[in-house]
């Protein structure tokens, strides 16, 4: 993924063709899409290669399973155009050496502390163990939350030069420059771009405001 905006546009929008309008309006302010459940199943899993055309795709599928269904996830995210999955890490070694090794030459994400508020109750207990296996298992990155910033420091310090995607800017409460100088590689921004009146315009407000504190 390059990393030129720092801004990983969450396209959760589930009208296929609002969908392709907001990457399309928006291309020039986001390094990636990502996308989820809520798109996938609305458009089909076709759109993972639609978009792959137009930019890298994140396949946010949360993959929590046995290692043999982690592999045949992964395997049929990458094989239509995926170039990252986003895995759960709670699953353990097993399970993310499998997704590692089915990515191939993608990348994998293991999350660790989830956004929302209910991310704290077990997730963030254990972020720190599950960062320490991510890196481990040879995973690309990790998914740590903008709505706590200072949970991107705690597991920056752990994990090196690999990289953080940060969910929860926005319509979560989190702020984007506050993940980036936390540690964040690039910040995940769904809501506030593509239900914005105006999402070209608020993808280059949010891409001024990193780039002010880079
Ligand atoms: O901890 C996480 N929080 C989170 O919001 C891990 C995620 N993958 N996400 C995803 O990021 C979430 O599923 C959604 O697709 C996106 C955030 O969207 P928004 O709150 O900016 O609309």
């Amino acid at each position: 993924m390059k990393k030129n905006t720092r801004i990983v546009l969450a396209l959760d929008e589930t009208d296929k063709k609002k969908a392709l309008k907001v990457v399309n309006d928006v291309r020039e302010h986001i390094d990636a899409v990502k996308i989820n459940w809520p798109l996938v199943l609305s458009a089909g899993p076709e759109m993972i290669t639609e978009l792959s055309k137009m930019t890298d795709v994140i396949c946010d599928f949360k993959v929590a399973d046995i290692p043999n269904t982690v592999r045949l996830i992964v395997e049929g995210a990458v094989s239509r155009g995926a170039s990252a999955v986003i895995v759960h890490a709670f699953t353990g070694e097993d399970s993310l050496k499998a997704a590692v090794g089915a990515a191939g030459k993608a990348e994998i994400y293991a999350v660790t502390e989830m956004s929302h508020p209910g991310g704290a109750t077990f997730t963030a207990k254990h972020a720190e163990e599950m960062a320490v296996i991510g890196v481990k298992c040879g995973v690309a990155g990790f998914i740590a939350p903008a709505t706590r910033p200072e949970r991107i420091a705690d597991i920056r310090r752990i994990i090196g030069a690999r990289k953080i995607l940060s969910p929860g800017v926005g319509a979560q409460g989190g702020s984007a420059s506050a993940a980036i100088s936390a540690g964040a590689d690039h910040v995940i921004v769904g809501r506030a771009i593509y239900s914005s009146q105006d999402p070209k315009r608020t993808a280059s407000e949010i891409e001024n405001e990193i780039r002010a504190v880079l």
